[in-house]
């Protein structure tokens, strides 16, 4: 008999939506000891929740996410809020003993990340954060290169994540589906929801970033405000961009924002290493794309790696189709779960977990400063 998993959902938005696909796909293709169940949905809506909770089969609903995380029938409280009721309802959950996936960026800043990965760790509750990029299988398989050593000695690592969402002038900001404009809830802008996946993405492939050097522009300066009806300053950042210095000695050159007419969510990474690059998109998430200057001179090229074999070289695609069919987006967050209920029974934590993106935070933070400053900025070692 499969050992149950209940999930008590926080949030009923885009990512809600993203993590109940996951749970509901997770079971078919990935079988384990456990069996998720959609146990509860919370919002602060009763019909929001109730809606949300029926249209992905959730037993029950909560309104106040303190009860949800009081019900003893809850194993998993999935934090799908904005970014500043992470902190409050993690330390809560953490107390009371549950397991905590939460959506990234993990907190508003890193001292908050940090206050967040005490409770857990003091709590010894499993937990992990939602940066789902780690588990597109090319993206994968540019681990598994990388840790191979096939690059050699890397010299560039550069990423960038382009948006055009928010150039209207008269968007608002605040509130269900904007809240991702508002400083106060969000903490931060594109460097907060955006940036922080490439750098997620690059220090585990690339290691730690040691200093970084940034510039932030906010193009829009005011918005009207949802929850207050008044134009108000807007805090976020609109566009940030960095460069810095990797501890192995590689440079880094990213970008992000909201601001690039015709682009809706294009994230592509480059690694630059002595014997080979690598070069991924996300608009065509299965191909990896290889230079490897090992290869014989007449044949030597830039070659695209459809990863969609079904070996055991590609990673999560035996468990899919049959080789050669595509899977999308939504199933690097199904990897994630299932990578989270493989680390529950091996005993060793699936990543990244609320540590492993405290790091992020600590970049984050550096970034900030740094534009802020207009100087260079060292990242603390914690
Ligand atoms: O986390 C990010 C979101 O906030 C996503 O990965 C892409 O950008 C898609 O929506 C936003």
């Amino acid at each position: 008999m499969p050992k149950p998993l209940n999930v008590g959902m926080i949030g009923y938005g885009f990512m809600g939506r993203a993590h109940s696909n996951a749970y509901k796909q997770v079971g078919q293709f990935f079988p384990s000891e456990h069996k998720v169940v959609l146990k509860a949905a919370c919002a602060r809506d009763a019909e929001k929740a109730k809606a949300f909770a029926d249209q992905w089969g959730y037993e029950s609903i909560e309104t106040d996410w303190r009860k949800l995380i009081a019900r003893k029938d809850i194993d998993v409280i999935d934090i799908c809020t904005p970014n500043n009721l992470h902190k409050e309802i993690a330390l809560a959950a953490a107390a009371a003993g549950k397991m905590i996936l939460c959506e990234k960026p993990l907190a508003m800043t890193a001292a908050e990340g940090k206050i967040m990965v005490d409770a857990v760790e003091k709590a010894k509750v499993p937990n992990m954060v939602w940066y789902n990029y780690r588990r597109i299988p090319a993206v994968t398989l540019a681990k598994k290169l990388i840790e191979e050593g096939r690059l050699g000695k890397i010299f560039h690592y550069r990423a960038k994540f382009l948006q055009d969402w928010t150039i209207k002038s008269d968007l608002p900001q605040g509130g269900q589906g904007l809240w991702r404009l508002d400083v106060a809830a969000a903490g931060s802008g594109v460097s907060g929801d955006l940036l922080a996946h490439c750098i997620d993405t690059a220090i585990w492939l690339n290691g730690r970033l040691d200093t970084v050097c940034a510039m932030t522009e906010t193009f829009v300066k005011e918005r009207m405000h949802n929850l207050t009806g008044k134009v108000e300053k807007v805090g976020i950042d609109d566009a940030c961009t960095f460069m810095g210095r990797f501890e192995n000695g590689s440079l880094a050159n990213f970008e992000s924002t909201r601001y690039a007419r015709g682009h809706k969510a294009l994230y592509t990474f480059e690694i630059n290493g002595e014997n080979m690059s690598l070069f991924w998109d996300l608009h065509d998430l299965h191909r990896l794309q290889i230079f490897d200057y090992k290869d014989e001179g007449k044949i030597r090229g830039w070659k695209s790696i459809h990863v969609t074999d079904n070996s055991p070289d590609h990673p999560y695609m035996a468990n899919w189709w049959v080789p050669g069919l595509a899977i999308g987006y939504d199933a690097s967050f199904t990897h994630q779960v299932a990578d989270f209920i493989a680390g529950l029974e091996s005993g060793t934590p699936a990543s990244p977990t609320f540590r492993d993106a405290y790091e992020t935070q600590l970049i984050l933070d550096a970034v900030l400063d740094s534009a802020k400053s207009e100087k260079w900025v060292h990242v603390p070692k914690d």
